[in-house]
């Protein structure tokens, strides 16, 4: 047999086992994705400045790629394994065998998992990888015989080479046509029924009766939402909400089996189900969050109109210890992000939300609770997925911390332009607007100034304000005259703060400096 032979049957025989572990996965609840596994300990292991590499040159394509390398590196083991296996099949199934075990361990690394759950997946996966390899590999064999027995001698000169086209008509319509070829194609079959059960999840969600909140948050006024085309609505929809999160796949949380855990240093820690949170007294608030990956100018904010318990509640109801000083937000997943409890107590709209936009939480954004801290960006503090919020010391690290990240992130204040466009054309024959938004939660924003090329800077006009822990739109009139133009911005904070014009890099503490557009204005 030929070492392409053996090659192909190992590659087919890898696409059959991930194929029906997927399926597998897919089809039980309790039962791990390997590859998604194995990706999330990639994710975990690899070091803070090489996760940040990812993220910034990837961008949201960062998981496709890690999953796609994950199977890449499992079809080439495959194929090598394959081509051990023509002669040593035993240790080629071995191969397998302790490819499976090491998904398996990957999988029980996520407290998640069920030990059942996890063997079962990747006992299938070994068994349907080894059968596979088996039955391929005789059927190459079988083929070989049967070629090699067709004697060259009566091959008759000159003519057709029997036993090669005999064996390749063989091989190519009988042989490797198998079924088991199939996985490969795109439509990976595990991967639509974790789609289903999410789908499943949504109707849970929708059958959710939301409690009306004590508070309620201002009314958003044509005042506050200038309808400006170009420019950021105030309110970010859901499906338009940034998303950023270590979740390779987007935890499926049923509210029926969900608890809520507040313990740690606390006099009387405490569980809350589901109907017990949503009995709690909630308020709603209008609260733009924003991720420390957020580069000037970038989209990895956005302001939704949130409703949930306060946080201070919980703590008065649990009673901090002394020497409580973090609050640590803990996810399903194992994700982990802390913040100092003097914020929880003193950000009155600090709180476990349970509605993003009047519905419940989608799942995407941490259904069925997270928490949500006006001031803070969330990779120290939004925990989506809830599962327990502990009060520890200060030694205590969240998830991003040991990876590179400052200890404490507050947002810094920063305006961004949004019309004209980047890198745009516009047209001096037409009255032109400058346009954007500015944040500062827990601040507020109390100015914006424009400067065009060198001139001066110049107030912007504010839209109302909704609240300090939403951002505000602007807005400048612009006389355009054509020509290269370069646009900068910069806010000032309730407190009086300029927004600083000192660039740094996203990390470890957020990006700072003006934002800056540069258009084209033509005659
Ligand atoms: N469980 C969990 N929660 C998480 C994260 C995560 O990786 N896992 N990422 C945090 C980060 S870095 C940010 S910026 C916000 C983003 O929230 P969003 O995806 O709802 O916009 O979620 C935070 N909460
Ligand atoms: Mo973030």
């Amino acid at each position: 047999m030929r070492r392409g032979t053996g090659a192909i049957a190992g590659l087919a025989a890898v696409a059959a086992a991930l194929g029906t572990a997927e399926l597998v996965a897919g089809v039980f609840e309790r039962a791990p994705s390997l590859v998604i596994a194995v990706g999330d300990v990639v994710i975990d292991s690899v070091p803070g400045w090489l996760e940040r590499a990812a993220i910034a040159t990837l961008g949201r394509a960062d998981k496709p790629v890690l999953i796609g390398g994950i199977l890449l590196i499992s079809v080439l083991l495959g194929a090598a394994l394959g081509v051990l296996a023509r002669r040593r099949f035993l240790p080629s199934a071995a191969g397998f065998v302790a490819f499976a075990a090491l998904g398996v361990a990957a999988a029980l690394t996520d407290p998640r998992t069920t030990f059942l759950g996890a063997l079962l997946v990747g006992a299938v996966g070994a068994a349907v990888g080894v059968g596979v390899l088996h039955l391929l590999i005789r059927a190459a064999r079988a083929d070989r015989s049967a070629g090699a027995a067709a004697p060259p001698a009566a091959v008759p000169a000159g003519g057709a080479r029997p036993g090669r086209v005999r064996r390749s008509r063989r091989t190519g319509a009988a042989s490797w046509s198998w079924p088991a070829v199939r996985p490969r194609s795109p439509s990976w079959p595990g991967w639509g029924l974790p789609a289903l059960r999410a789908g499943a999840a949504g109707e849970l969600r929708a059958a959710i009766r939301l409690p009306a909140p004590f508070r309620r948050a201002a009314p958003v006024t044509a005042g506050a939402d200038l309808d400006i085309p170009g420019l950021t609505p105030l309110v970010t929809p859901n499906e338009e909400f940034y998303r950023i999160d270590t979740a390779l796949r987007v935890p499926v949380v049923e509210p029926d089996g969900w608890q809520l855990e507040v313990r740690g240093m606390v006099d009387e820690p405490f569980t809350l189900t589901y109907a017990e949170l949503l009995e709690l007294p909630q308020i709603e608030a209008d609260i733009t969050l924003a991720c420390v990956s957020n580069e000037v100018g970038g989209d990895l904010v956005g302001n939704a109109r949130w409703q949930g318990v306060p946080l201070r509640a919980l703590l008065e109801r649990a009673g901090l210890q002394e020497g409580a000083t973090q609050l640590l937000g803990r996810s399903v997943d194992g994700f982990t992000a802390g913040f100092p409890v003097l914020t929880a107590l003193d950000v009155e709209e600090a709180m476990v939300a349970v509605a993003m936009n009047g519905e419940p939480l989608p799942a995407e954004h941490g259904f069925p609770a997270r928490l949500v801290v006006p001031g803070l960006y969330g990779y120290v503090s939004a925990t989506k997925w809830l599962s327990a919020i502990e009060l520890t010391g200060w030694d205590v690290d969240g998830y991003w911390i040991p990876r590179g990240w400052a200890k404490e992130g507050p947002i810094k204040t920063q305006a961004r332009i949004d019309v004209p466009r980047a890198g745009g054309t516009v047209s001096a024959a037409e009255r032109q607007v400058i346009a954007g938004v500015a944040w500062a939660p827990t601040r507020g924003i109390e100015g914006v100034e424009v400067r065009i090329d060198d001139g001066p800077w110049r107030p912007a006009e504010l839209a109302e304000r909704l609240d300090v822990d939403c951002w505000r739109q602007w807005y400048l009139p612009w006389d355009a005259t054509p020509g290269r133009h370069v646009i900068a911005a910069r806010a000032t904070d309730g407190l009086g703060e300029v927004q600083t014009d000192e660039r740094t890099p996203v990390a470890p503490d957020g990006a700072s400096g003006y934002p800056v557009v540069e258009v084209e204005v033509e005659a």
